[in-house]
């Protein structure tokens, strides 16, 4: 298959690239390095060392793998640019990971709110409109978050729910009430997407994905220069990566708040496998589907736990402190989500386990030199105070 990868230089799309290459597919790449910029304006880092540029990248992985990557530097936001790649690669499978993805950044200052909900939403849109015209039949497979449907106090069903109201019945899509600008462009994305296969018939993968943790995947550990980035700070590190980095150098683990906060979990093996997933089983034309995209649910007191007592086993002295939430997030409430499909068409779980979180460990000692201490704890407030320097 022709797999073109949307933000194919991020955490998940370059291993996600490696993988598509490996199974034989002709894989192209977009990227404009907005996360690479984004670090750079906020004085932090990612702790694996990853090389200089996705073309040194798709190099490296040539000399490696024998396999040639394609790579166009572009941003999604400029028509132009993503109708060229569609011209030229006729793409049948888009993977769509290129956005801006950190809440924290989405919630630093109305400009951040601003660029997180252009770069999303406009990029989106010129991807759907140059599949209508270039590559109507190609299927995106496109990165939504389980953050889109917030917490509500019932079971949250997969994309969509059955409603009776007033003697009348419908299948509607879930409510949603996302936590912050970022969250909400996934919610406008989605109503795009949703709309674009109704209206022209393409076809769409939303896959609302939890949080991800996880370092190494089979072709990362293949060359220090095919590394995947690991972020631990404040604006772009998820909660697990950063308890494992926070254990290995003796940081406080930040539990926000009481730590009641739950949420879908699942490791990096089982997104790439995911994506794999629904490449290889795409909907009719017309047809939006949603996969929830998570593998276990822990609060981020179980996490935290789970965490110091890997770390004690593993002989760290770690110290869990709740500390002041900076979100504005329900801390304790109930969270019970459906999440079936991808198992349904063949996912079979990495589960979270104590060896797992060695193995962490271990990969993050390796790097500890490299940790930028001050841009651990939180500086962004979602009521708003410190803002970020200006947007990228
Ligand atoms: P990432 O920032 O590492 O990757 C996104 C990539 O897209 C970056 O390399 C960035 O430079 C690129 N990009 C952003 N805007 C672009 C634009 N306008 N044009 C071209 N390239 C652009 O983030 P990630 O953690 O790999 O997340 C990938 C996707 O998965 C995102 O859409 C994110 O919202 C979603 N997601 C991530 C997680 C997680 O825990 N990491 C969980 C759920 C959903
Ligand atoms: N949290 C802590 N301490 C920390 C970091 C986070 O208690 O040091 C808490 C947060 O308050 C929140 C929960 O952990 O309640 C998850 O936060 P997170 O930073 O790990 O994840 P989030 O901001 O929700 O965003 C991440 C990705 C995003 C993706 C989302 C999936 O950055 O791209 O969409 O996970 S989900 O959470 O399901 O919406």
């Amino acid at each position: 298959m022709r797999v073109l990868i949307l933000g194919g230089d991020g955490y998940l799309g370059w291993p996600t690239a490696m993988h598509f290459s490996r199974l034989g597919h002709n894989v192209h790449l977009v990227d404009n390095e907005l996360r690479r910029r984004a670090h750079r304006e906020t004085g932090t880092d990612s702790l694996t060392p990853i090389a200089e540029s996705l073309e040194a990248r798709a190099r490296a992985w040539k000399e490696v793998a024998g396999q040639a990557l394609g790579v166009t530097m572009g941003d999604l936001c400029d028509h132009e640019v993503v109708e060229s790649v569609f011209r030229e690669f006729e793409p049948e499978v888009i993977v769509h990971y290129g956005e801006m993805p950190s809440a924290p950044y989405s919630m630093a200052s109305r400009e951040h709110a601003v660029f997180t909900q252009y770069n999303n939403v406009v990029g989106t849109l010129n991807v759907l409109f140059a599949m209508r015209d270039l590559a109507p039949d190609a299927h995106m497979v496109k990165l939504g978050t389980m953050g889109e449907y917030g917490t509500p106090n019932i079971d949250i069903e997969e994309g969509f729910i059955e409603i009776r109201h007033k003697g009348r019945s419908d299948v509607l899509p879930f409510p949603k009430q996302p936590g912050s600008f970022y969250h909400a462009s996934k919610v406008h994305d989605s109503v795009n997407i949703q709309l674009a296969c109704r209206i022209w018939e393409l076809r769409a993968t939303d896959l609302n994905q939890g949080v991800v943790y996880g370092i190494h995947t089979e072709d990362t550990v293949r060359d220090e220069r095919l590394l995947t980035r690991f972020d631990y700070d404040e604006v772009f590190g998820t909660a697990l990566n950063r308890f494992c980095l926070q254990a290995v150098i003796g940081h406080p683990l930040t539990v926000y708040g009481t730590g009641g906060q739950t949420r879908g979990y699942l490791n990096i093996l089982d997104t790439i496998r995911c994506v794999e997933l629904a490449a290889a089983n795409p909907p009719a034309a017309g047809e939006y589907r949603v996969f929830n995209q998570f593998t276990e649910q822990f609060s981020v007191s179980d996490l935290a736990e789970l965490v110091a007592r890997a770390g004690r086993e593993y002989g760290l002295a770690v110290e869990v402190k709740g500390i002041d939430d900076p979100r504005v997030e329900a801390q304790e409430h109930y969270y019970n989500a459906t999440h079936t499909k991808l198992l349904d068409l063949g996912l079979e779980p990495h589960f979270l386990s104590e060896t797992l979180i060695e193995s962490m460990f271990e990969a993050i000692e390796r790097y500890r030199d490299r940790v930028i201490l001050d841009r651990i704890l939180p500086r962004i407030w979602w009521r708003g105070r410190e803002p970020l320097p200006a947007s990228p």
